[in-house]
């Protein structure tokens, strides 16, 4: 998929970028409907610390309003062999040059109306401050991404904030989720509705949020990464909203390497 001089430009300008063209067939989609649903309906990933709730305190026996699953592929690796991959490849290569491949990062689903809201918040902030980073999420919806199902949101112009302060969410040391503290920040939010198949495109500073799934369809998001590699950032700087967690999903990860 060739994106247009003005899609680049856009991208590099607002650090965001829409693309309602599928990336796949609808043959290819409902295949991947069937192993993410599979994924989350065996619960895989759970015992490692993998899969959680993102938005909630992850007790056992409780149902999960915002399951995530961390490196999907591990629990279903077929999902790297998609046509929809290499599509995305070439335009990570269009945005960040020919060096950049893409990969599986993430898979984020929002049950039926219950699906909780996932926060502002740049993605950055969940990573290693030792680190400056040049690169951006692929987010792809496997069915239709609405407002009402839960589409993201993005705020043009914040990929060129340095990270701004975040907490887990509600303050809740308990979540691994997390907001930004002071929401005037977020200005002239733009929602990115998507057929399935679409994509947006988002830089690891953009600050970006997608609303409740109030709709009586489950919202399905795989989520890719992209872009070049990471070097020391020059400076000092720390993430505590990081060090204050305690959540669920640690302790299941420690308890499993041993
Ligand atoms: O799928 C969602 O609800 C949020 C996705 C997200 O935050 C991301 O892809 O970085």
């Amino acid at each position: 998929m060739q994106l247009t001089v003005e899609q680049i430009r856009f991208f590099h300008l607002n650090g965001f970028l829409s693309i309602t063209t599928p990336v796949t067939d609808d043959a290819e989609l409902a295949w991947m409907r069937e192993v993410y649903d599979r994924m989350f309906a065996e619960r895989a990933g759970r015992e490692s610390g993998d899969q959680f709730d993102l938005a909630g305190s992850d007790e056992e026996g409780k149902e999960a309003s915002l399951p995530q699953i961390l490196n999907p592929a591990k629990y279903a690796p077929e999902l790297t062999e998609g046509k929809y991959l290499g599509v995305i490849a070439e335009i990570a290569k269009q945005l960040f040059g020919p060096e950049a491949g893409a990969g599986i990062a993430h898979a984020i689903f929002k049950p039926a109306g219950m699906g909780a809201p996932t926060p502002w918040h740049q993605d950055e902030a969940y990573w290693d401050p030792s680190q400056q980073y040049q690169n951006a999420s692929i987010w792809m919806p496997l069915q239709e991404a609405s407002i009402e199902n839960g589409c993201l949101w993005f705020m043009p112009g914040s990929h060129e904030w340095e990270v701004t302060e975040h907490r887990p969410i509600g303050g809740d040391v308990r979540v691994h989720g997390l907001e930004i503290v002071n929401l005037d920040l977020v200005k002239d939010a733009v929602a990115c509705p998507l057929p399935a198949g679409g994509i947006t495109i988002h830089r690891n500073r953009t600050a970006h949020y997608a609303g409740a799934n109030t709709s009586s369809v489950p919202r399905r998001a795989l989520i890719l990464g992209t872009g070049l590699a990471s070097h020391p950032y020059p400076g000092h700087r720390s993430f505590p909203w990081n060090e204050i967690k305690h959540t669920a999903r640690d302790e299941r990860a420690k308890a499993a390497a041993g």
